[in-house]
């Protein structure tokens, strides 16, 4: 349940509170030929006829590669205090080894400068899924290899950048990376094949730990080495023993393949047995869970809904409702015997729910699993069906309202123990959202596909004023 907007009772954050929006590079930046880029997973699959809604791509996408500039004068006069962008691998390494190509790092230098002289806080994420094709012509991450490729090409960009941006982020939610593109084949590289995205889940794992090293070797010791996890608020419909052990398997499999050899050095066994019949997880070789296991420096969490399961004899009747698009193959390996429910309440245009006592609880949970890390909401928001009014503004109440009740979750968290230095709302503006092309809209700014004009929406005068004054204004305000 939304938490109660009520102006009386102010909701301020610490002073330090990182206030951002983050973006992703193929979903924003286009000019995929330009500057000696190749084609990324996501360039083929969108490029397939019948993978993405009306076969959009991100050709163009919104256009960020030639319009940063205003980009970022737009956010400086928004009032925010931090960007979190990825870097194309096309764009750096384009056939995913080898040399960097300067043209590209050179364009990453100019964002970064250019955030940095308005005093915006630069934070890099090195993989938000956009595998060089090459690479997943070799065999992409079920192969071991691509781990070792992506440590140099984290190398590659801590050298170039890690003078002048202090915060990184290895890889952005590796569960869709592996499970959506290699389990039920949404995503790109739209495989579907349930032992090759375990297989897939443990390299970039190790892909993670080997870009940790990488990157410390490569940059100055002050800057902070995290990742961001899209970790599931798994809820049981019931505590039933049946339900609550369905509860348990997709805990495992959304959170614990990843956060166990991340944060602990180990998988959970239960994990083992949930997919024995898939995979004997051979591909763990000797030394790759220290490897994997380095000590972070921060914790991102991107959240946006929780999940409701059940045991599936209990409701096998409905489609899968998990929130992960539309396949006849699921992306929950060895967990055909669970059902996905509906949450009930109301819902953003994704079909999701909104419920931001999940990001409280989700926050509470890792401070517990990980004492001492600091954490960032590294992405939240929704999507909305905005349009622009006659007098060419955008209002959307009901994202105001999303990341009023959201952002006071989080203050709860902080008062509650939680060490949550900053939040980035998803997103900066409209972009390519994956497998629905264009037409769900996270931005809080529009913007007009048509002239790829920008727009701010009512909710990006609303975030503004709450990162300027670090304190939420009542909802309404900027109506
Ligand atoms: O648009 C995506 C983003 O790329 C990763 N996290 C979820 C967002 C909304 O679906």
């Amino acid at each position: 349940m939304p938490e109660p907007a009520t102006p009386a009772t102010p909701v301020t954050f610490p002073p330090a509170f990182l206030w951002g929006a983050a973006t992703s590079a193929y979903q924003i930046e286009g000019a995929v030929r330009e500057g000696g880029r190749t084609p990324s997973i996501w360039d083929t699959f969108s490029h397939t006829p019948g993978k993405t809604a009306g076969g959009e791509h991100g050709d163009i996408a919104v256009d960020h590669y030639h319009r940063y500039r205003d980009d970022v004068a737009m956010m400086a006069g928004l009032g925010l205090n931090a960007y979190r962008f990825s870097i194309s691998w096309s764009r750096v390494q384009p056939t995913g080894r080898g040399p960097a190509v300067q043209v590209g790092l050179d364009f990453y230098r100019r964002l970064v400068d250019e955030l940095l002289a308005v005093g915006i806080k630069p934070a890099v994420t090195l993989y938000h899924w956009d595998l060089p094709q090459e690479l997943e012509d070799a065999g992409g991450w079920p192969e071991r290899d691509t781990a070792d490729r992506f440590a140099e090409y984290a190398q590659i960009v801590g050298e170039a950048l890690g003078d002048r941006v202090e915060q990184w982020i290895t890889l952005n939610e590796p569960w869709c990376s592996a499970f959506l593109g290699y389990a039920s084949g949404v995503h790109a590289p739209g495989r579907t094949d349930p032992a090759a995205s375990l297989k897939a889940a443990h390299h970039l794992n190790l892909a993670h730990g080997l870009a940790t090293s990488a990157l410390r070797s490569a940059m100055p010791a002050r800057n902070s080495v995290a990742l961001s996890l899209n970790s599931s608020v798994v809820r049981p419909v019931s505590q039933d023993p049946a339900d609550l052990a369905a509860a348990r398997k997709i805990d495992d499999l959304a959170n614990g393949v990843f956060h166990g050899p991340i944060l602990h050095g180990a998988y959970p066994e239960s994990l083992f047995a949930a997919t024995e019949l898939i995979t004997d997880w051979s591909y763990v070789e000797d030394g790759d869970l220290r490897a994997i296991n380095q000590p972070l420096d921060a914790l991102g969490l991107n959240y946006y809904t929780p999940a409701l399961v059940s045991a599936a004899d209990n409701d096998l009747s409905g489609p899968r409702a998990d929130g992960h698009g539309a396949s006849q193959f699921s992306p929950w390996p060895g967990a055909d015997d669970v059902a996905f429910h509906q949450t009930p309440g109301e819902r953003t245009e994704m079909g999701w729910s909104i419920d931001p006592t999940g990001l409280h609880e989700l926050i509470m949970r890792y401070t517990r699993e990980a004492p001492g890390l600091p954490l960032y909401i590294t992405e939240n928001g929704a999507a909305y069906d905005d349009k622009p009014d006659p007098d060419g503004r955008v209002h959307d109440p009901e994202r105001i309202s999303y990341l009023h009740g959201h952002l006071a979750a989080v203050r709860r968290a902080v008062s509650d123990g939680a060490d949550v230095r900053g939040y980035y709302l998803w997103s900066l503006m409209d972009n390519f959202e994956w497998a629905y092309g264009y037409e769900k809209r996270f931005g809080a700014v529009y913007v007009d596909y048509g002239t790829l004009a920008r727009t701010p929406k009512s909710s990006a005068l609303w975030y503004g004023q709450a990162a300027r004054t670090g304190t939420l204004p009542p909802v309404a305000v900027a109506e």
